[in-house]
């Protein structure tokens, strides 16, 4: 079967490639340079088991579609930060770009997450300027993407999908497709039902952030340690706590929780939540202007450690790490950032030593592995002021301790 991906991104490479052990594959990428490196063999993201398989696969990829059996779209949903609102263009582009490689009984799949109503309201109309009708020349599904950034290739193949069809035939033909390489159960269902299923999804995982996001400020002001706390909790067998953190970052929790909320009055808790996911920032803050006056510290350095919305990835989208730092700079701090793992930001990105040169205070904001091997002996030798503040508890607190270092780590009230 020939198969044509439309966007290779997080999601639509690896999928491009699983696809491409069973199948005829080509990629399609607006961006050329993204298009040359997969010809190239060479990865153009940070995930594991990337250039393996790119390296094994016999995938091509063009910057333009190609004549197909099948269509996935994979490309990425924007937001307007503004009206809060999806904003469709990428997955409209994609699809217009599509129209005049469609012929009768072709089968097309939208994995890009998109708002309830998007396949029937706009997705069928822009195919149908084809010539071609959906539901009788042509099928559309849509299988929103379930993988974790980090650990795609073992999600992709592991977990449950979910196809909603525009109709049986279309669900079938989608679930043939997954079932090549997915090991997980397939669930068919209709196309606006799996819209819905994708947002409540992520919505579920941001509401529960900010649920232990407001336990770790509460934690803080009754003198307990939330995280032992959240430990306890779990023993419960039907608690299931997350982990606090400095907010929610990425492309998907940080935004989809916006796409249920737009056309409807009637949302409270969805709000609630993303304000004090989008709130942890400022929170954070409040800590750091805290030390400064404590400690009287004047027109203060502070140094950001990890600026990828989350550990080990290179990806910086939505990272609460920005939203910090733009407030730093508000307060007229000098800001310095390092990341071992991130090669593209909108501050300069430097090497550890020249980042805590004469700082006074470092905000962790990943858990990159990396940062627990960050030597306290060394760091005490170039920084001004020997203070943390670890919003993930992942630094070696008992070293940097010993060096004389003041560690705030969120969650954790005095006493503790
Ligand atoms: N985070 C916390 N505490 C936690 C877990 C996460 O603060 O306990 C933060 C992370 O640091 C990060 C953000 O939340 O800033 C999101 O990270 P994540 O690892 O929870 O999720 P993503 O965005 O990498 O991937 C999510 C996944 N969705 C769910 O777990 C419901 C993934 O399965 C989806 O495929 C993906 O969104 C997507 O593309 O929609």
């Amino acid at each position: 079967m020939k198969i044509c991906i439309i966007g290779l991104g997080y999601i639509g490479l690896p999928t491009a490639l699983m696809l491409s052990k069973s199948h005829n594959v080509f990629g399609c990428d607006t961006k050329e340079e993204i298009v040359e490196n997969i010809n190239g063999k060479n990865p153009p993201f940070i995930e594991p088991g990337l250039e393996e398989m790119l390296k094994k696969s016999n995938l091509r990829a063009f910057t333009h579609p190609v004549e197909s059996d099948v269509f996935i779209i994979c490309v990425p949903t924007l937001f307007n930060k503004e009206v809060k609102m999806a904003d469709l263009k990428y997955v409209k582009r994609a699809i217009e770009e599509i129209v005049p490689y469609l012929r009768k009984e072709n089968l097309i799949i939208i994995e890009s997450t998109i708002t309830p109503g998007t396949c029937e309201k706009i997705v069928t109309p822009l195919l149908e300027k084809s010539g071609l009708r959906v539901n009788k020349d042509i099928y559309l599904s849509h299988c929103p993407e379930r993988a974790m950034p980090g650990n795609t290739f073992y999600e992709i193949i592991h977990n449950n999908r979910v196809v909603g069809g525009s109709d049986d035939k279309s669900a079938d033909l989608a679930e043939e497709l997954y079932k090549s390489f997915v090991k997980g159960t397939i669930y068919k269902t209709s196309i606006r039902t799996a819209e819905f299923v994708k947002l409540m999804e992520n919505t579920t995982r941001d509401v529960n952030i900010a649920l232990v996001n407001e336990f770790a400020i509460l934690a803080e002001e009754i003198g307990i340690n939330v995280r032992e706390a959240i430990e306890l909790a779990n023993k419960h067998p039907r608690v299931n706590l997350l982990t606090p953190g400095p907010g929610v970052g990425g492309h998907c929790i940080a935004v989809d929780p916006w796409f249920l909320t737009e056309s409807t009055v009637n949302t409270r808790i969805i709000n609630t939540a993303r304000e004090i996911n989008d709130g942890m920032p400022r929170y954070i803050l409040s800590k750091a202007k805290k030390i400064f006056v404590e400690r009287n510290i004047k027109d203060p350095t502070v140094t950001i450690f990890g600026v990828a919305y989350k550990g080990n990835v290179d990806d910086t989208r939505e990272t609460p790490a920005l939203k910090l730092i733009k407030l730093c700079e508000k307060e007229g701090w000098n800001v310095k950032v390092y990341d071992p793992c991130v090669k593209e930001f909108e501050y300069p990105l430097l090497p550890l030593e020249e980042a805590i040169r004469d700082t006074d205070l470092i905000i962790v904001e990943t858990d990159h592995t990396e940062f627990k091997n960050i030597n306290a002996k060394m760091t005490s030798n170039f920084v001004r002021n020997k203070n943390i503040i670890d919003t993930r508890n992942i630094m070696n607190c008992k070293e940097f301790l010993d060096e004389g270092f003041e560690i705030k780590i969120l969650g954790i009230g005095k006493g503790n």
